[in-house]
């Protein structure tokens, strides 16, 4: 088997198994053979049945950067098999050692096949929505370098996506109060996320055009996190608001149980 091949069946079984293996070595692959590692995983996911829901941005938050310790915007695959249900219980049993952060995610209107201007990005939209994803590193202690965490997918494990409303208002400022059992563990903005969530939009056309990929109408684009992630633990009730009033002001409210624990 090949490099590629090795690596994606490892993180795809490390991911399947509920089980965390060491990082790769350093200088093990280049940050293009990451990418080539990502889509081959992913192809295993999709040879269980799992199908394609759209892209993830990552990395496109200082408090993220910071939080990890790597300033590069990278991007990962979403699948059907990731999309908890909004107000359902996420058992944690699915994942090895997952965190959350608050996100806000675009439902695509039309197929994106070329790089797209800030001017344009809107009208290539049908809705956006409060989300949180999920995320949940293959590796041990969810420690990795660059090219780790893009060939692991960039952590993506699960995503929950709330109500979809055509509220673009509300997207540039918006409040965003991530809370476990009703007490606030994150709190920031909109803003942080490129500093307005539609760039991210922009980001995943030049990205999905850099890779020769597009992305049907239909598909998710999850913008990037807000702030800093939360470690879950069994038996908590999680809940994103964006948006700190009604109407043009909000874009709603995400909420999910934890129960089980994690692998
Ligand atoms: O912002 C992100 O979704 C990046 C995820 C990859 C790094 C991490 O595990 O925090
Ligand atoms: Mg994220």
């Amino acid at each position: 088997m090949s490099l590629i091949d090795d690596a994606a069946a490892l993180l795809d079984s490390a991911a399947f198994g509920r089980e965390a293996i060491e990082q790769f070595p350093p200088g093990h692959f280049t940050l293009a053979q990451a990418y080539d590692i990502q889509r081959a995983s992913i192809a295993h996911r999709l040879s269980r049945g799992e199908v394609l829901k759209g892209i993830k941005l990552g990395f496109t938050s200082r408090a993220k950067m910071v939080q990890m310790g790597i300033d590069s915007l990278i991007w990962g695959l979403l699948t059907d098999g990731m999309v908890e249900e909004d107000g359902g219980v996420v058992d944690l049993g699915r994942y090895i050692h997952p965190r959350v952060e608050p996100e806000v995610c675009f439902l695509t209107r039309k197929a994106i096949d070329g790089p797209l201007t800030s001017l344009e990005a809107a009208d290539f939209i049908e809705a956006v929505a409060p989300a949180m994803e999920i995320i949940d590193s293959r590796y041990r202690n969810f420690r990795f370098s660059l090219e780790d965490v893009v060939a692991d997918n960039c952590s993506s494990a699960g995503l929950v996506v709330g109500g979809w409303s055509r509220n673009f208002d509300a997207l540039g400022n918006a409040g965003v109060r991530m809370q476990f059992d009703g007490r606030d563990v994150q709190v920031g903005s909109t803003r942080a996320i490129l500093g307005q969530p539609m760039r991210s939009v922009v980001q995943a056309s030049r990205l999905l055009h850099g890779a020769q990929m597009s992305l049907p109408a239909g598909s998710l684009i999850m913008a990037g996190a807000a702030t800093a992630a939360e470690a879950l633990r069994p038996g908590v009730h999680v809940e994103c608001r964006i948006g700190t009033g009604t109407g043009s002001a909000s874009l709603g409210n995400v909420a999910f149980v934890t129960s089980g624990a994690a692998a």
